[in-house]
């Protein structure tokens, strides 16, 4: 989604959110003396982003061709091309050899599992869509990638959980922490992943195992993961004692890819399109309006075979080209409990904390024949 803003927005936006005027935009978090690294879930990530602000664009539209059978209608981002979001920290160089994956806490029998070991456990495929929870209306911290892991609830199993088990913290390599309720833990795609679109996962994403749940914000996620706790109370991890959500599920956004924003339009029509994605609830229609809202045209869904609920939605609409003049194209997006995307996004800052946004996305076209 680099695309979403033009390099100069980009690196506007990188430059705020490195200045911690991102964080300030998210109130409780512009904490005493913090330098805003730490206090916004993309705090760092805006700026290794920003490397690839032009040339994601025409990538992330063609298929990754290491992720095989998924026809032409789910399109992946590239590894190199997926959005990189940390608390700062680095990315640990975890050495394979002496990685153990750690389950204990509420347990009958604590594991200590190497990758050859996970790796030998019944494997999942499944197509994944993750967002970070700070991305703003329109913004790049959102990709799609096929993973390949094992079910948490077959760990969970083997360990054998003891009755009163109500969450699970994980800890990672990076010092980074977070919980997820067990009921989500044994939700059927909760997978611990060691690839991602058909390499082993990448250093930047998590190597050698990262959290894949459903339905969450990628602060729920974590990467470089070393410890699984099953605890019998409740725990708040390191965004979440800022005051982000301790839920993080995903909240239903589109976004607008083409046209891009002041693109000039000659065309007697335009396909405009562009992405939605509506976590566990799925995306059940996409509406565009050229005219501030005032009337809204159905785009056309286009969907891939995979699970589409946590998958992201291709949408088009073929746009009859009025005349000329500035027009603002707005997309909608309604979910299958028919929530639905309310009011403009400011693409700039967001208004992300503490929870996400569903705002729409609005660009605007200009359309000039002569
Ligand atoms: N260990 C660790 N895991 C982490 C984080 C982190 O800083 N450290 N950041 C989280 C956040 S805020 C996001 S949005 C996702 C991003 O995952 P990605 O970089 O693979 O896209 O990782 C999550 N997992
Ligand atoms: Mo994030």
């Amino acid at each position: 989604m680099k695309q979403r803003m033009t390099r100069r927005e980009w690196l506007k936006w990188s430059a705020l959110a490195g200045a911690g005027l991102v964080a300030a935009a998210c109130g409780p978090l512009n904490g005493e003396g913090d330098s805003g690294a730490n206090t916004n879930p993309s705090g760092q990530s805006g700026a290794s982003s920003s490397t690839g602000a032009n040339d994601a664009a025409d990538q992330r539209g063609s298929e990754n061709p290491e992720t095989i059978g998924l026809g032409n209608s789910v399109k992946y981002t590239r590894n190199e091309d997926f959005y990189v979001v940390d608390i700062g920290a680095g990315h640990p160089a975890v050495d394979e050899a002496s990685w153990r994956l750690t389950l204990d806490g509420g347990v009958e029998k604590p594991l200590k599992l190497s990758l050859a070991e996970l790796k030998q456990l019944p494997s999942v495929t499944q197509t994944r869509t993750f967002e970070c929870i700070s991305n703003p209306v329109g913004g790049p911290l959102i990709g799609n990638a096929l993973w390949v892991g094992v079910q948490m609830k077959q760990l969970l199993a083997m360990a054998g959980m003891k009755p009163g088990a109500k969450e699970l913290v994980v800890r990672a390599a990076d010092g980074f922490h977070t919980s997820i309720p067990i009921e989500l833990a044994m939700h059927e795609h909760a997978l611990l992943a060691y690839m991602m679109n058909g390499e082993p996962l990448p250093r930047a994403h998590g190597f050698p195992l990262r959290c894949v749940w459903p339905g969450r914000y990628g602060m729920k996620q974590p990467r470089w993961i070393t410890r699984i706790e099953v605890i019998d109370s409740n725990y708040r991890g390191f965004w979440e004692q800022q005051g982000w959500s301790n839920d993080a599920f995903i909240k239903i956004n589109s976004q607008i890819l083409a046209p891009k924003s002041r693109e000039v339009i000659a065309t007697p029509t335009y396909t405009v399109r562009g992405l939605a994605h509506a976590g566990l609830a799925g995306v059940k229609k996409v509406a565009v309006s050229a005219d501030d809202g005032k009337t809204w045209n159905e785009a056309t869904l286009i969907r891939g075979p995979e699970p589409k609920p946590l998958v992201w939605t291709e949408w088009r609409y073929e746009w009859p080209v009025p005349a000329d003049g500035r027009y603002t194209l707005i997309a909608r997006a309604t979910d299958n409990n028919d929530g639905q995307q309310e009011g403009i996004g400011d693409t700039l800052l967001g208004g992300t904390f503490p929870d996400g946004t569903s705002r729409m996305h609005a660009v605007t076209a200009i359309v000039k024949r002569a």
